[in-house]
């Protein structure tokens, strides 16, 4: 059994995808980042940056309980488990490694911030929303290049990578994000895939009713934007 700690965000929402995808038991253990909740110690102990997702696998390595924190750790940690979606062959771990890495490095990080700045600071500061949506809209162009003429991220089956990848660009991130999917034809085809798959239904259903980030309180802005 694995417990999964888990707010639905695009970073939670990439486990909740996995989980699905590999037909893992889990059981939610829901960790309210709008009312601080990733800030206790008990979560600490287990995720030390205090963000989500986590997991605690209960059939850990020598059947001892492990814990792993990081999107692209407990990824890895998955298909080094079950041997599922990780290809045999290395230079092909190799490809689904960079993609993935690529995504919690970039794609993570940079469609991040392009939301924080242009959809929930309070003060509009126009060098940091071009910045960060001008990143943006180059990451989908590099994406949008790389998907022409090819199924999925990595040039093969679906793997760990459209998994990590799939919830920074669904609707909902887009409208944050100001993207017009029409100009990224080959990602607009590409995200139609993905939502096509029973797993990623699933998987973005996990406490989908709890995604109001909406419109931030005073109390959400100190436990979520760390203005303590
Ligand atoms: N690099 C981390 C990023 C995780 C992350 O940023 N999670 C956000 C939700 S999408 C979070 O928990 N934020 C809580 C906070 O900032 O206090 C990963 O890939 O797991």
């Amino acid at each position: 059994m694995i417990d999964f700690y888990y707010w639905p965000t695009p970073n939670g929402h990439k486990i909740a995808i996995a989980l699905e995808e590999f037909g893992l038991e889990y059981r939610v253990k829901p960790i309210n980042i709008l009312k601080g909740e990733q800030h206790e110690a008990a979560f600490l102990a287990i995720s030390p940056n205090n963000r989500v997702p986590a997991i605690v696998d209960h059939d850990g390595p020598d059947g001892k309980p492990h814990s792993v924190f990081e999107s692209g750790a407990i990824f890895l940690y998955l298909c080094r488990k079950t041997g599922q979606f990780w290809p045999a062959d290395p230079v092909q771990q190799s490809i689904v490694t960079q993609w993935l890495f690529f995504q919690c490095a970039n794609v993570g990080p940079m469609f991040g911030q392009c939301g924080h700045f242009r959809g929930y600071a309070d003060e509009k500061i126009e060098y940091a929303i071009n910045r960060y949506q001008g990143e943006t809209k180059r990451l989908y162009g590099l994406l949008d290049r790389e998907l022409a003429g090819k199924n999925w991220i990595t040039g093969g089956d679906f793997t760990i990578a459209d998994m990590a990848t799939y919830p920074w660009m669904d609707n909902r991130q887009q409208e944050l994000h100001g993207i017009d999917i029409g100009a990224f034809p080959h990602v607009a085809r590409w995200l139609h895939d993905c939502e096509k798959r029973p797993a990623v239904q699933r998987g973005m259903a996990v406490l989908a009713e709890d995604m109001k980030v909406g419109n931030p309180t005073e109390e959400t802005k100190k436990a979520f934007f760390n203005r303590a």
